[in-house]
């Protein structure tokens, strides 16, 4: 469990930082492709002033990647949330301008709920999250730079990781009837992370922008377990000592995401849901894919064949589609315990102090959890909550230290470009039918 403050500054572990694995990290698949979208054929417009993000150099992340992709953004920490990146462009090669895709994107809320119903968390606003933010040695952001950031009520801490890491093949392709030619590139991410400790708990909040348009947010849970909670003997632990013995007490991490999109510079973006339905017959199976508008706040609950995208209302690419980006959760084990958790993604039409998912602590706000927002009002300026749950049910191997165990999603580009962005100039005719 996680134990007061005063008694944790005594208690604190003294666990080692495992380091940044690439394991889990949940790059989802891209979702049915062959649906028709509504054609929005309109103007690329882009906000004034997209092409450098004004932010001091100290608080701006610029990075080039393979094929000549380059992400820019700035940066600032909420005192709740920790690292929020703020007015993220992507500017693949033969663009331009760099495209804005999002206004803002951090973490919007960890929920620990144990399965005992003794406790309850909310980390962010409920257990001083962002406040003990950790410095990061060298040897943990490894070819990249680590920034200073201001931490309420703490000082500077050296806690900010930017960097790159390969991420192995981008695409490959040998030509029919030519085998000894391949096209091949090796792609690479921008990461950006950092390490926030909450009792005996340590999250990774990381954040990778891929050369090809993918972005993906990942919380991985390492530190320690709580030794104050090996007490669950009542059939809600797992024994993690010798023979039957220290039973850690199962709980769950529900890990919320808020993400403002500003696709094209514009925040009236528009929202689509996407189903498919197969039937069977006498012959091969059918699918057959609808598109729904979602026009106004939805509580959305995933399921196969079910994907979500966000729409630019202000730009299309060279192929005249509208610019999207499709949302693509990861494994989720779906907490039923509350109303907010109950749900996989959320779209709420933007209000100022409505900041994070559940234990809004914004005086005045109204109700204070993200499904009692969805209330029917227009989306036109819908922002995204995603919510990924993890019930930890603990094994052995969690000491010791605990190894990283990630959760998060992977936003897909959709039309962003008019074709992969990273096509080589050989193939750059190769659009459509030949
Ligand atoms: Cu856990």
């Amino acid at each position: 469990m996680h134990v007061n403050r005063v008694r944790r500054a005594h208690k604190r572990a003294a666990a080692g930082l495992a380091a940044c694995v690439l394991l889990g990290a949940a790059m989802t698949a891209a979702g049915p492709a062959t649906a028709a979208p509504q054609q929005q054929p309109q103007t690329a417009q882009r906000a004034p002033g997209a092409a450098a993000p004004d932010c001091s150099p100290a608080y701006r992340i610029e990075q080039t990647l393979d094929g000549g992709t380059t992400w820019r953004m700035c940066w600032h920490y909420d005192k709740y949330a920790g690292v929020t990146l703020d007015k993220i462009t992507y500017q693949p090669k033969g663009e331009p301008k760099p495209i804005p895709v999002l206004n803002s994107a951090r973490l919007g809320q960890i929920h620990v709920p144990y399965d005992d119903g003794e406790f309850e968390y909310d980390d962010l606003t409920g257990y001083g999250f962002a406040e003990d933010l950790q410095t990061l040695k060298p040897g943990e952001c490894p070819g990249g730079t680590i920034k200073t950031v201001k931490v309420p009520r703490r000082g500077n801490v050296k806690g900010l990781c930017t960097t790159t890491r390969a991420r192995g093949h981008a695409y490959r392709m040998s030509p029919e009837g030519r085998p000894s030619k391949v096209w091949q590139a090796q792609g690479k991410d921008l990461l950006i992370y950092a390490v926030n400790k909450t009792s005996w708990y340590e999250y990774i909040t990381e954040w990778r922008f891929s050369s090809d348009g993918t972005i993906a947010s990942n919380v991985g849970a390492t530190g320690s377990l709580s030794p104050d909670d090996y007490d669950g003997t009542d059939g809600r632990g797992w024994p993690i000592g010798k023979g039957a013995s220290d039973y850690a007490e199962s709980h769950s991490h529900n890990v919320f995401w808020r993400l403002d999109f500003g696709l094209d510079g514009s925040t009236q973006s528009k929202v689509e849901q996407y189903d498919s339905q197969v039937t069977r017959g006498s012959g091969a199976p059918k699918t057959k894919t609808t598109r729904t508008p979602v026009t106004q706040e939805l509580a959305g609950d995933a399921k196969g064949m079910r994907w979500w995208r966000v729409v630019s209302g202000a730009g299309t690419n060279k192929d005249g589609h509208p610019r999207s980006y499709e949302i693509a959760p990861g494994h989720t084990d779906k907490h039923p315990g509350r109303e907010y958790t109950n749900h996989d993604v959320y779209f709420t039409q933007y209000k100022k102090c409505e900041k994070y998912a559940t234990h809004n602590n914004v005086p005045g706000c109204g109700p204070k959890s993200v499904d009692k927002w969805v209330n029917g009002q227009t989306l036109k300026h819908p922002i995204t909550w995603v919510n990924i749950g993890f019930h930890h049910i603990a094994r052995d191997e969690d000491q010791q230290p605990m190894p990283v165990h990630w959760q998060g999603f992977t936003l897909a580009p959709r039309d962003v470009t008019a074709m992969n962005p990273l096509t080589p100039d050989d193939l750059a005719d190769e659009n459509g039918r030949p």
